[in-house]
């Protein structure tokens, strides 16, 4: 073990929110091959979870196979966290780094945009792992829109994204590393490594497993 690592040492939990096209999958992917690189051991993982028979659920009405009421949805996002939540402890506990693309504040965020309460939002949320760093990947909406155009899901347009953006800031707290995502690609991931890397080291030096949004 290295020095200054202790028995406590364990993985971290990171997460990459913003909004549609804002670059985070790219990121998640460059990040697990830094960390790789570098000999930690780092899953790459993404909310929704498709593969589930929730997130299939959540997949269809994405892609507007199946409607369904604004907070049936929102309990099935929450749902689809929480049927990962343990093996995400045991990964985190036994040593292994998780990069999430998007994670309870997308919750929040897309949920509040159509007219939910935040509060009642965030409240299947909580008792979540609370991540141990958060990277809002900031690009405005009508940028956004200009890549390469979206792919036609449910939440892939303009107006919609530009109160995803609002309820984003309504999220942010001062402990959200912010980047500005309309940089170069090389500039946001020479930004990102050296948020992700103190991470990692932080939360291998011992740091402690909270829980998201507890009082
Ligand atoms: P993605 O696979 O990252 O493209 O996400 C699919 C879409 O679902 C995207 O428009 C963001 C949205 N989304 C992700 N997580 C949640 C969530 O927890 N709640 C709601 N309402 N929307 C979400």
């Amino acid at each position: 073990m290295e020095k200054g690592y202790t028995s406590n040492a364990r993985g971290a939990l990171i997460v990459l929110e913003g909004l549609d096209r804002s670059g985070k999958t790219s990121q998640s992917r460059k990040m697990q091959s830094y960390l790789e690189e570098r000999g930690f051991p780092v899953e790459s993982w993404r909310f929704p979870d498709r593969n589930t028979s929730v997130g299939q659920m959540i997949s269809a009405y994405l892609t507007n196979k199946s409607q369904l009421d604004d907070h049936t949805i929102h309990l099935l996002f929450s749902a689809n966290r929480w049927e990962k939540r343990s093996l995400m402890e045991t990964k985190l506990r036994t040593g292994t780094t998780l990069i999430v693309d998007r994670y309870s504040f997308s919750g929040v965020a897309f949920s509040a945009a159509k007219g939910l309460d935040i509060e009642w939002c965030k409240a299947p949320e909580m008792g979540l792992l609370a991540p141990d760093l958060v990277v809002y990947l900031d690009i405005s909406p009508e940028k956004a829109a200009e890549r390469g155009g979206y792919g036609g899901e449910r939440y892939e347009q303009l107006e919609f994204q530009q109160k995803v953006a609002q309820h984003y800031q309504i999220l942010r707290d001062g402990s959200w590393k912010i980047i500005d995502a309309s940089l170069p690609m090389e500039d946001v991931e020479k930004q990102l490594k050296e948020v992700v890397l103190d991470c990692v080291t932080t939360c291998c030096r011992g740091k402690s497993l909270a829980q998201l949004w507890s009082h």
